[in-house]
């Protein structure tokens, strides 16, 4: 940013395509993604950093309100790091399932065959545990405004899931409620709130998924 408190204006080179590649592109996007499954079993298999440094790099180009970028990702890969969080997570997760989530939200999960039990958060090489920034402080201490907070982390997120299916990785969007014990386990600054959990790895050998559909254009689109 300037003096004046503005950004200098650029020239934007907008990546160009003719009309034939343009829908060829949409649609082979389209069933690239329609691969992406969530994942519920890792294996061990190392990722490198770098792999992660690129996924989240990627993620970190998300819009976001006033261009705030309020995320912060936390990589861990550390297996004292990783134990401590799946211990704090089932400790929730086992109360969770067994007193607070309601009748018709456990009926409504009985399909996906989820339970207390989160033997992945020690298994994946990598738990990328995305934090929002509540607010920010700038370089002079003082409490700086972040806005559409939920909007900016959730497409942040967004684009993250796109990078690790692109790389060829699996993911699982892994939400342990509550799930202020990540901020302690990681030793956050007050002003950042976990947002999701996010193992990241490779999928265990022969791992079954939910013969799940998803719903069809009419479905979820109206065209006026
Ligand atoms: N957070 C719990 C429960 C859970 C909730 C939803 I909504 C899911 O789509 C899947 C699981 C867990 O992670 O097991």
């Amino acid at each position: 940013m300037d003096s004046n408190g503005t950004f200098p204006f650029i020239s934007y080179t907008p990546v160009k395509y003719s009309e034939e590649e343009t829908l060829n592109r949409s649609q082979d996007f389209f069933h690239y993604m329609n691969r992406r499954r969530t994942v519920r079993a890792f294996s061990d298999k190392p990722v490198p950093k770098q792999v992660i440094e690129n996924l989240i790099m990627t993620a970190s180009t998300a819009p976001s309100g006033a261009h705030k970028q309020p995320w912060t990702f936390c990589a861990v890969a550390d297996p004292a790091i990783k134990k401590q969080i799946r211990e704090a997570a089932e400790k929730e997760e086992h109360e969770s399932y067994h007193r607070r989530m309601s009748e018709e939200w456990l009926r409504d999960l009985a399909p996906l065959g989820t339970d207390w039990h989160k033997p992945f958060l020690e298994i994946a090489p990598w738990l990328i545990v995305v934090f929002k920034k509540a607010y920010e402080i700038d370089v002079e201490g003082n409490r700086r405004k972040c806005y559409y907070v939920n909007e900016s982390v959730g497409l942040a997120c967004g684009f993250l899931l796109t990078a690790i299916h692109n790389a060829g990785l699996v993911s699982l969007t892994h939400t342990p409620s509550p799930m202020n014990f990540l901020q302690k386990i990681l030793n956050r600054p007050e002003n950042e709130r976990p947002f999701l959990l996010i193992p990241v790895g490779y999928p265990a050998d022969e791992v079954k998924v939910p013969d799940l559909k998803r719903k069809k254009l009419e479905e979820v689109a109206v065209f006026y």
